[in-house]
């Protein structure tokens, strides 16, 4: 058997096999979650082959490796992917045919593992494609989470929670690594001992915590390469205690078991919330701490012990600061097992860490209290209390007397360790992840570090894989645009920009009309059958698909809907391009405002249907549970996507990149990387809305913002917003949506309301979208529109991305393919 790539046959062959061994059925007895085992371990077999051969090469070659520590990695469900990257979906389409079977039936069987809240986690497993795409040694890694993100279902208009429990049926990808479970400890006291006159810190009286890492392989698109996302579980120790058992305490005989495997139980639910609980940093410790433990292991294992040529094989990155405790637990494990000295430890942590901040959301920006940090990791602070104690008198020789600056600078200050102080002091580079974002951290968020350590600082644009958001959920255009400019943009993806002359085409721009029509159909479908929603396939889609945040402004969006909702009803004249509003969206389940926000979309949603004039232009629904797999139909059949954050908010957005791939047109602010969409495609190709980013610092400075100016004088918004309260919207229940109501009006304590610009930006979107709306009746225009915005979308697949961390900060040697074997080459 050829060990890459399994011809139709011997597909057939296995999937029978292996449907008779493990579940004693013949294919036609076989249910399809059966199948769908059977398929996925097929395809698991031709990657394992790959796996040994990469192996292999990476053992020869002794380059440097990449660890991407995240603690989200928004996978997707991964099947059609690993056919793709396989080059083998054909294959499997065909011998599935011929058993009978339609691989979409097979592929919907697989859960998907939501070991992720939003952008931070997808943007993980992007980058796991890309750098195996392009042969870049790297292995993630993360926490084996038991529940991965909620299942969100509505219920009476509003968001419930569910467990996901991912794991009920196992887990076809994954493969327990045993040999490199470790031990975690937490809490006890550290005793300073000296040993042959030396000086050494003992830990005693800790406990531990077993680590146990299961591996998912990453194939790359038509590469040699397979990478490893590592996912750590937490498992007791300790053995049941039979004599409680035995006493009939049945929960008190596994209770210290449960305990210590709640560190890998959920995933938490917050996005950029501060968190302070004891659970949450137990994880974070929890996983770097293994992490490092492997790579220092495996490090000697093929470099021997010298621990200063460590930067030369290694580079560890931190996804945003939650993997922060990587910087001192590489400083405890170099000094204390090491046995190094402060000076060279610290050295070499400063070459190896690389850091990427994802936010400047002031809330988002972690702390720990110093009591937290000092109880759970004794070791470690005494650590950070040193890292910290230097870092204070190098600032001193720079801003002397300026007490200020030095403690908004310092890791420690004011009874809490500051995370991000801490990985820009302590890591060689620091990275924003759009133009926008990278200058407001050099500006602002970490101007002062700015004058003392510019080197560090960088701006890397985000990116979507294109194998998963083009090429996979959007086939038909994938085969439209290898029939008009070949294949070559899929290694080279800004080659797509080859298809750009296609936008003056009118055949062309048909047959891409035609496909967004089959995607709007698809998801019209999904639609329907999930959740009983009727969409009607010849509106406009505008679909707003992201976490709910108050500063990602879903309510600009809402509001204007109620908006237009009033212009049909109280002018009969009025007309206006029928359009479908979708919004997709998770609230954290402590975050009050956001979960009001989804009660307000769904309100709107019975308010439209009920008038029998307003349901023939408009409609809003609201798609349950927005994951991944969702995603990928959603996308590929949206017309106009709506990126509203307020400017400097949005660090970068990635979804902005995925609709724009699939042919959307943005509405949206100069802000993220919305402003390099805006470059890419030309004013002419986006519909580009409201304040700039630093008209809105202006604001926030002057503090003199009175969003009831624009209530007083602004008639549709006032109309809108009484109706929030006044029964119109919530007929049932007039006041539930009160505090939103306020929150756009009032601040508390001083501060100002509407503290994301809602009003204040209405006026310019209502026009935008007055706009969008007139270009949309002129198919032509609208259509050449949107291939240009295909066309342009090149830059943002992760490819770039993965080459420009590459060349900027981890300088790793893509692996050369082997040798063709000498039979081959002979025949
Ligand atoms: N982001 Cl800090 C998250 O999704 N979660 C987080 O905890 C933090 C950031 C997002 C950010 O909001 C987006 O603008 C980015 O595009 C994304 O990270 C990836 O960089």
């Amino acid at each position: 058997m050829p060990a890459t790539k399994f011809d139709k046959e011997s597909i057939k062959n296995t999937i029978v096999g292996k449907v008779q061994r493990y579940n004693g059925l013949t294919i036609e007895e076989a249910s399809p979650h059966q199948i769908y085992k059977a398929v996925a371990s097929t395809v698991r077999d031709q990657i394992m082959h790959k796996m040994i051969e990469s192996r292999e090469v990476w053992k020869k070659q002794k380059g440097k490796s990449l660890y991407y520590l995240s603690v989200e990695f928004l996978m997707g469900r991964s099947m059609y992917c690993n056919m793709l990257n396989l080059l083998s979906t054909k294959e499997y389409t065909e011998a599935l045919e011929e058993l009978g079977i339609d691989i979409k039936d097979v592929l919907k069987e697989e859960p998907e593992p939501g070991l992720g809240n939003g952008g931070l986690g997808r943007l993980a497993a992007c980058f796991l494609d890309s750098l195996s795409c392009l042969d870049l040694p790297a292995m993630g890694c993360t926490i084996r989470y038991e529940y991965g993100l909620f299942r969100q279902k509505i219920v009476d208009g509003q968001q419930v929670e569910m467990p996901d429990s991912w794991l009920d049926n196992g887990n076809v990808w994954e493969t327990a690594m045993m040999e490199d479970a470790c031990e975690v400890h937490f809490g006890g006291h550290v005793d300073e001992i000296e040993i042959n006159g030396r000086q050494k810190f003992v830990t005693r009286d800790y406990y531990t915590v077993e680590a146990v890492p299961y591996d998912m392989p990453v194939v790359g698109y038509d590469a040699t390469i397979v990478n490893p996302l590592r996912m750590w579980s937490a498992r007791s120790p300790k053995k049941l205690d039979l004599n409680r058992f035995g006493e009939g305490r049945y929960a008190q005989a596994s209770e210290e078991i449960e305990l210590a495997e709640a560190i890998s139980k959920v995933l938490y639910p917050e996005d950029r919330h501060y968190e302070g609980k004891m659970l949450r940093l137990k994880q974070h410790y929890f996983f770097t701490s293994a992490s490092l433990q492997y790579i220092l292991k495996d490090y000697k294992k093929r470099f021997g012990n010298d621990m200063s040529k460590l930067p030369e094989k290694v580079v560890i990155h931190i996804n945003d600061t939650h993997p922060g405790m990587a910087i001192p637990e590489l400083m405890r494990l170099l000094i204390d097992e090491e046995g190094l000295g402060w000076d060279e430890a610290s050295a070499i942590v400063q070459k190896t860490i690389a850091y990427t901040n994802h936010t400047i959301l002031a809330e988002a920006l972690e702390k720990w209290p110093v009591g937290m940090v000092q109880q759970l990791l004794p070791r470690c602070y005494q650590i950070i209390c040193e890292m910290n104690r230097r870092l204070c008198e190098r600032l001193w020789n720079c801003f002397p007397g300026d007490w200020d600056r030095i403690a908004r600078m310092a890791i420690i200050s004011y009874d809490n360790v500051h995370m991000a102080n801490m990985c820009v002091a302590m890591s060689y580079s620091v990275n924003g992840v759009s133009k926008l974002h990278g200058e407001i951290l050099k500006e602002e968020t970490f101007h002062d570090f700015n004058l003392v350590m510019p080197e560090k600082f960088s701006a890397i644009t985000n990116g979507i894989t294109h194998r998963r958001w083009l090429m996979s959920c959007n086939p038909e255009l994938t085969d439209l645009i290898c029939e008009s400019i070949g294949t070559g943009w899929i290694k080279e993806p800004q080659r797509l920009s080859e298809l750009r002359p296609f936008a003056d085409d009118a055949a062309f721009r048909e047959k891409f009309g035609k496909i967004k029509q089959h995607n709007k159909e698809r998801l019209a479908e999904m639609l329907k059958e999930r959740q009983g929603a009727v969409i009607d396939p010849s509106f406009i889609y505008d679909v707003q698909a992201k976490r709910l945040h108050e500063y990602k402004r879903q309510m600009l969006n809402a509001l204007h809907i109620l908006v237009l909702y009033n212009r049909i009803v109280n002018d009969e004249h009025f007309t206006m391009e029928p359009r479908v509003f979708i919004f997709g969206a998770k609230a954290s389940p402590g975050y009050y405002r956001a979960k009001q926000i989804i009660r307000m979309i769904c309100a709107l949603s019975e308010l439209i249907d009920k008038h029998p004039r307003a349901r023939k232009m408009l409609k809003v629904v609201f798609l349950e549970n927005y994951d991944v797999s969702s995603a990928e139909v959603l996308i590929p059949a949206a017309e106009v996507s709506e990126q509203l954050s307020t400017a400097s908010k949005e660090a970068s957005g990635t979804g902005n990149m995925k609709f724009m791939m699939n042919g959307a047109v943005t509405i949206g602010t100069l802000d993220g990387a919305n402003v390099e969409i805006s470059e890419q495609v030309g004013m002419d190709n986006i519909y580009i809305f409201g304040m700039r980013a630093d008209t809105v610092r202006d604001m926030y400075r002057e503090n003199n913002y009175n969003p009831m100016n624009i209530f007083e004088t602004n008639q549709e918004i006032r109309l809108a917003m009484t109706q929030m309260i006044d029964g119109t919207l919530m007929p049932n229940n007039p006041a539930a949506l009160q505090d939103l109501y306020h929150s756009l009006l009032l601040g508390s304590w001083g501060s100002m309301g509407d503290s994301y610009f809602v009003l204040k930006d209405f006026g310019s979107y209502s026009m935008a979208q007055r706009r969008l709306n007139n270009d949309y009746a002129n198919r032509d225009k609208w259509l050449k529109m949107a291939v240009t915005n295909t066309a342009m979308s090149g830059v943002f697949s992760s490819d770039r991305t993965i080459h420009e961390y590459n060349d900027q900060i981890w300088h790793l040697e893509p692996l050369r393919k082997p040798e063709p074997q000498k039979e081959a080459a002979d025949a």
